[in-house]
């Protein structure tokens, strides 16, 4: 049975993947910091099959520890502080945890011995936000980067140190340049998931406006149980190599918030959204759009789930959701 060993188990990414990997037949460990952490509990219920080991990113003889305890073959680090906005209020810690984890992941494997012969195979979850203002369009694996938040900066070291320990130690470590990956495990932080989850309010009566910031910004947002394939698969290579994965269509802050108010049958959404200036960022990322040939052809990766599909099946849960609260 191989074995996976997750950072970040507890986020949406983590999730998804646990579940891939599991049906594949995988043992999987997912590493979970601080003591009485909150969501523990919730993956316990949900996720039954895996096994939480301790660990910090921040703690380097944790992460050795861990590994000694877990044996894997791959370990995927999406640990992350994730959060765009909360990377300028908490730049050291981002630099800390986001930047600085890696490398001590990276040294992890090393010292327990996995990066010889490449016995542990690594993912890293890099970020199209290393693009940031962006030099070329579409962004492909040789696009320049130049990031917009401390939160990009940190995952352009993150990037950065992944190739050089590949190149230097002869490690067996890629990086998944994710454009954003979006679905109903998505944190309410997160624009996608608090407009669908707004909408989802307003239509049952529980919520009367939807404030956000900047909407005139474009992505490339996919479905986050495509994207963790992809992290797999690029494990299953015979050399270890960087990949943009995208889904090479860009859609704005506004296509989002109208297609998901028409999903419950409000045309008029104009009415229900405020803007404020609470929720703009110091710097902006404007536009995101990847180019996946090279997943496509190498990986053999294609995404399944379409912007409107995503949007729906968001919409619908939090619908979901939102009436059972109601007892509905
Ligand atoms: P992003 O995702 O920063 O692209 O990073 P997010 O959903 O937070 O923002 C997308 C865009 O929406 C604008 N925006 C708002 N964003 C939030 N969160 N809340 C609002 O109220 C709001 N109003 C407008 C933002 O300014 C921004 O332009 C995500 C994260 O998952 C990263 O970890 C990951 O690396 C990248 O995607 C790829």
């Amino acid at each position: 049975m191989p074995r996976a060993f997750i950072t970040g188990i507890t986020g949406q990414d983590g999730q998804h993947l646990a579940e891939f990997l599991h049906g594949k037949g995988y043992e999987v460990f997912g590493m979970v910091k601080g003591q009485n952490n909150p969501r523990l509990t919730q993956i316990r219920e949900e996720f039954p099959f895996i096994e939480p080991v301790p660990g910090d990113l921040a703690d380097l003889p944790s992460l050795v520890k861990a590994l000694e305890a877990t044996q894997p073959d791959e370990v995927y680090n999406l640990g992350a502080i994730s959060f765009v906005a909360l990377s300028f209020n908490q730049a050291e810690l981002t630099a800390n945890i986001t930047g600085l984890g890696v490398l001590r992941m990276l040294e992890a494997i090393r010292m327990v011995g996995g990066a010889q012969n490449n016995k542990i195979r690594f993912y890293q979850a890099s970020s199209s936000e290393m693009f940031g203002k962006v030099r070329e369009t579409p962004q492909t694996e040789r696009t320049p980067f130049h990031p917009r938040s401390p939160y990009g900066c940190a995952k352009v070291f993150g990037h950065d140190i992944v190739v050089n320990y590949r190149e230097s130690y002869d490690m067996f470590a890629c990086s998944g340049i994710l454009f954003n990956h979006e679905g109903p495990r998505r944190g309410m932080e997160f624009v996608t998931r608090k407009v669908t989850n707004a909408v989802a309010r307003i239509k049952l009566g529980l919520q009367e406006e939807l404030v956000l910031g900047n909407l005139d910004f474009k992505r490339d947002w996919g479905y986050a149980g495509d994207y963790v394939k992809a992290m797999w698969l690029m494990l299953q290579q015979d050399a270890p190599d960087d990949y943009v994965v995208a889904t090479g269509e860009t859609h704005s802050g506004q296509d989002l918030v109208e297609l998901a108010f028409a999903q419950v049958g409000i045309t008029d959404w104009q009415q229900y959204v405020r803007q404020d200036k609470k929720f703009f960022r110091p710097a902006e990322v404007d536009l995101l759009i990847g180019d996946p040939t090279k997943a496509h052809d190498k990986l053999g990766w294609e995404r399944e789930v379409d912007f409107p599909s995503l949007v729906k099946m968001m919409v619908e849960n939090d619908l979901k959701i939102e009436s059972a609260k109601l007892g509905r």
